[in-house]
């Protein structure tokens, strides 16, 4: 049996059109039915319904075989003991620093609000800006509206969001795209079944691009 891990929502509604054309459609539809484990068309294969960001952690205690997870996140999870052969192309966006429209351009110590704590440490010590990073788990945009911080570091897709709140990109972080990942114990036990499944979803996927 193989297990891949999949969050509701946009990865899940991306993925499946690819899952699809290697034969694996799920018997349940996660929407209207409250089962974790969906079972699939094919008897080998079964999908687990997850958090995005628990993503990492089931693939890497080897709970799922498996999983699909955004740049964004398997970077703030620190992946490094995932395998992670191929970039899916799905649920694209930029992480992105934004700010009130109004607002200066960055001076001297900053603020910042976001969910991605690592990435953005990371990003500011390279731009030698000093950033006191404040960890928030939704609702980013608010922060400059109330003053909590300067500017925030989000995922961007159409710009809505932000120009909904008044706030504006400022500096491209990197381009995301959704991973699939691998067990680093599943790639060697199951490695017939993985190997198959990649080379499929690889030729998919490189048809499209
Ligand atoms: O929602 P939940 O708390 O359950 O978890 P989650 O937010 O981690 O899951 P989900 O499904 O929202 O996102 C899963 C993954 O999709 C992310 O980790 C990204 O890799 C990817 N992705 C792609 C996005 C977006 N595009 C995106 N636009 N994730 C979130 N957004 C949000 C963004 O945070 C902002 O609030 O959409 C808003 C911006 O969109 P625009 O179109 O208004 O610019
Ligand atoms: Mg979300």
């Amino acid at each position: 049996m193989l297990t891949i891990a999949v969050s509701k929502g946009r990865i899940y509604e991306e993925a499946l059109p690819l899952l699809a054309e290697v034969g694996i459609e799920p018997i349940d539809d996660p929407k209207t039915c409250r089962k974790l484990i969906l079972r699939t068309t094919r008897d080998d294969v079964q999908l687990v319904i997850i958090r995005a960001t628990d993503v990492p952690t089931f693939v890497e205690y080897g709970a799922a075989d498996l999983g699909i997870a955004g740049k964004d996140v398997l970077l703030e999870h620190g992946a490094e003991s995932l395998y992670e052969p191929l970039d899916l192309n799905i649920a694209r966006c930029r992480l992105m620093t934004a700010a009130h429209k109004n607002a200066p351009p960055p001076y001297g110590r900053i603020r910042v609000a976001t969910k991605y704590v690592k990435i953005a440490q990371k990003y500011f010590a390279s731009q030698g800006i000093q950033a006191e990073i404040i960890k928030l788990y939704g609702s980013m945009e608010l922060a400059p509206l109330v003053g909590l911080a300067d500017c925030i570091v989000d995922l961007v897709d159409t710009g809505n969001t932000l120009r909904a709140n008044d706030l504006e990109p400022r500096e491209h972080i990197m381009d995301i795209s959704s991973r699939l990942v691998v067990n680093k114990a599943a790639m060697k036990m199951k490695n017939q079944a993985i190997a198959s499944l990649l080379d499929q979803l690889e030729k998919n996927i490189a048809q499209k691009n």
